[in-house]
């Protein structure tokens, strides 16, 4: 259907509409703001987002107290995990006035396919995988990619042990040889046997964590295992991620009472890996870095080129030769992406 041109009165009907929308939203804004700055406002002080809830974010305060706090509109967005300076207004609640520098962003397309930060400030990100459901090399190669260009440590964690036996040992002793040659942490737990749980426990003291992993591998387990008293969380977010609306459930930071701090969502827990290009995954191949722009060829593909300085690190030993199928397959894979989009 051709446009149709709106006649001068239309036009200034339009406007006039427009405009009225306008100012409501201004009176809107400015009855927050005498609500809540009509008097004075408290001091400045530090504390950190814990959850979001559309206009505003439940900030906790250095004694862990939680207020809702309204943002002021030139902050840019909040996610949960942010550092923020803050002040209390009027009805208990405040005013977020300025947001500390992020030490780390975990992003995921929105439903547009935009990049958004969904949480901020992660230490680690606990890659849960299992003998079952298997785990792929590429899968765990994957998630390492994502830690690494998103500037998170990640923490590899070998659950469900207690089904390790004659026939599956071996390909898991390799895979972890080959991880910790690499430099990455470790760690094995069982969930129902409470196998190394404790060593989990410790390691996540004092930073903030997230956990993923394909489902199934036992997540859900690990978590209302380090936090007993979440039992309805874990039970909530489970029966949400079936109805399909988990992308949409915004972050939370909960308090683990052995120390640390988990960021969870649904969201996050199941997060995919569409968004990276091939130099990313590159960078995200952190044992490749130093052969880096040493192949004889610039646009070296690392596949049959001659003079290829990662081919050579291959046959010297120094890149694994998992690590390397896994890293061509995803190279792939990414085209495959491209190819039918
Ligand atoms: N044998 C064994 N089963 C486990 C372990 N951890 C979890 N499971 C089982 O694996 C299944 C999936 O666990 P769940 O925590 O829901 O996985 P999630 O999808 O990653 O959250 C459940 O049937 C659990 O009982 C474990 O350490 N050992
Ligand atoms: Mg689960
Ligand atoms: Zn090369």
């Amino acid at each position: 259907m051709a446009k149709r041109k709106l006649n001068k009165r239309q036009a200034w009907r339009i406007s006039k509409i427009q405009q009225e929308r306008t100012e409501r939203a201004n009176k809107k804004e400015d009855k927050i703001h005498d609500d809540l700055e009509g008097g004075e406002l408290g001091p400045e002080q530090n504390g950190q987002v814990i959850s979001h809830f559309g206009t505003q974010v439940l900030v906790e305060d250095t004694n862990g107290e939680q207020k809702r706090c309204y943002m002021r509109a030139n902050l840019g967005g909040l996610v949960t995990g942010d550092q923020v300076a803050w002040r209390l207004g009027n009805n208990d609640q405040g005013v977020v006035v300025a947001k500390h520098e992020r030490q780390s962003e975990l992003q995921r397309p929105n439903m547009h396919g935009e990049l958004k930060s969904v949480a901020a400030n992660i230490d680690y990100m606990v890659i849960v995988v299992a003998p079952e459901p298997h785990a792929h090399r590429g899968l765990i190669d994957r998630y390492l990619v994502a830690a690494e260009i998103s500037g998170i440590e990640p923490v590899l964690c070998l659950n469900k042990i207690d089904l390790l036996n004659d026939d599956n040992k071996a390909h898991f002793e390799l895979l972890i040889s080959d991880y910790q040659k690499i430099g990455y942490r470790f760690i094995q737990t069982s969930a129902i046997t409470d196998g190394g749980l404790e060593e989990l426990k410790v390691l996540l003291i004092d930073r903030i964590s997230v956990f993923v992993g394909q489902s199934g591998v036992g997540k859900s387990h690990i978590i209302s295992t380090l936090l007993p008293d979440e039992d309805i969380r874990v039970g909530g977010l489970r029966a949400q991620s079936k109805t399909g609306r988990h992308t949409t459930t915004t972050a939370t930071l909960f308090h683990f009472p052995s120390g640390g701090d988990l960021i969870d969502s649904p969201g996050i827990r199941e997060f995919g890996l569409w968004h990276m290009d091939e130099s990313q995954v590159l960078e995200g191949f952190k044992e490749f870095k130093e052969f880096i722009g040493y192949c004889k060829f610039r646009d070296c593909k690392h596949l049959a080129e001659p003079g290829c300085a990662i081919k050579k690190a291959l046959k010297e030993g120094a890149i694994s030769e998992g690590r390397f199928a896994s890293f061509q397959q995803i190279v792939n894979s990414l085209d495959e992406v491209e190819v039918r989009g």
